[in-house]
């Protein structure tokens, strides 16, 4: 039998509540574990993303001091990377954030405005979430155009680490992306061929996204110093933009890197809590995209589907 799938937008309100994990609890080994204000913060912030229904506004919320600090010196030192190590895409659009969705060291972003302005450029837009959901839960949504993005902070004793999506990681490693055309065609692509496929399917398309939406780097032209075009590899992947330490390691000599082929990288294993040891290298976000819906045809699934974004519905082919 074809597992459930949502049809219509309002069908991904039944996610709200299936988070998996760091939701209400948090892990023992989680920095803000033992420090009761941290929690107490989480819970209102992770209360009304529960809450949130499609249709109403995106929770607001009101950064402290501290937290806008805490934003801060993640902002400082990831944009100073990003000249050297992002690929052109990303640095093409985030100055349009600081533009449009106030992106400042000072001031953290709030997701209604960056679902706003996603919206008119290609349609994405954010919904609020608890923690981590289902990979199915979380593909599924990306049929839709819709990223899930939590809204909480990360904790303010290691300000550049969280074992988990935070606003940092989210507005700061995906959301510029969304605005790129190709890139939200190639992650709709993905959503697509999550809806009603079986387990082990979905694993393998989690797997795919692992390695291009978190982990992705891609291979790009620029001018060397002499004016010659050279071939150079950048970052695209959410967990490096977002990260100080793995943004500069992918791209230095250490890890391996391999051509992203969608049969093969979808059976690569990979470490969640350590720097990748294997990077997969996209010739572009519109070959990635052709790629995986070429691969999704291989998937088994008795039906095709096609999203309709004026009635925001799923059609079964
Ligand atoms: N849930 C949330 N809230 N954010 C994510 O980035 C996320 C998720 N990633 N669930 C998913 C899982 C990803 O690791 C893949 C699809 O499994
Ligand atoms: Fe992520």
């Amino acid at each position: 039998p074809t597992p459930w799938f949502p049809l219509r937008m309002r069908d991904l309100d039944s996610f709200a509540d299936r988070v998996l994990a760091m939701g209400e609890e948090l892990a023992s080994d989680h920095p803000g574990a033992t420090d009761p204000d941290y929690r107490r913060r989480r819970g209102r912030i992770t209360e009304m993303a529960k809450a949130y229904r499609t249709g109403q506004p995106l929770p607001h919320v009101s950064y402290t001091p501290a937290e806008v600090r805490t934003w801060g010196a993640v902002f400082n030192q990831l944009t100073s990377l990003y000249p050297d190590y992002a690929c052109r895409e990303y640095n093409h659009l985030l100055p349009l954030f600081v533009t449009n969705c106030g992106y400042r060291e000072d001031h953290i972003p709030q997701i209604e405005d960056i679902s706003r302005f996603l919206q008119e450029c290609t349609g994405f837009t954010l919904r609020p979430v608890m923690g981590l959901l289902s990979s199915r839960d979380f593909l599924n949504a990306l049929a839709f155009r819709v990223f899930h993005s939590t809204q909480y902070i990360r904790h303010p004793s290691k300000p550049l680490y969280t074992p988990e999506p935070d606003v940092c990681h989210e507005l700061l490693g995906h959301v510029p992306l969304f605005a790129n055309p190709e890139f939200a065609a190639f992650s709709q692509e993905i959503g697509l061929a999550s809806l009603g496929a079986s387990d082990a399917d979905v694993e393998k398309l989690a797997t795919i996204y692992w390695f291009t939406v978190e982990y992705g780097l891609c291979r790009e032209t620029v001018r060397g110093p002499d004016g010659t075009p050279q071939s150079v590899v950048r970052a695209f992947g959410a967990g490096l933009l977002s990260s100080f330490g793995e943004l500069a390691y992918s791209l230095s000599d250490q890890p391996e890197y391999r051509a992203f082929e969608p049969a093969r990288t979808a059976e690569q294993k990979y470490p969640i809590t350590e720097y990748q040891p294997v990077y997969f290298v996209a010739e572009s976000f519109k070959d990635a995209k052709e790629k995986v819906r070429e691969f999704a045809k291989t998937l088994q699934r008795p039906f095709d589907v096609r999203y309709d974004p004026y009635s925001q519905r799923v059609i079964v082919l």
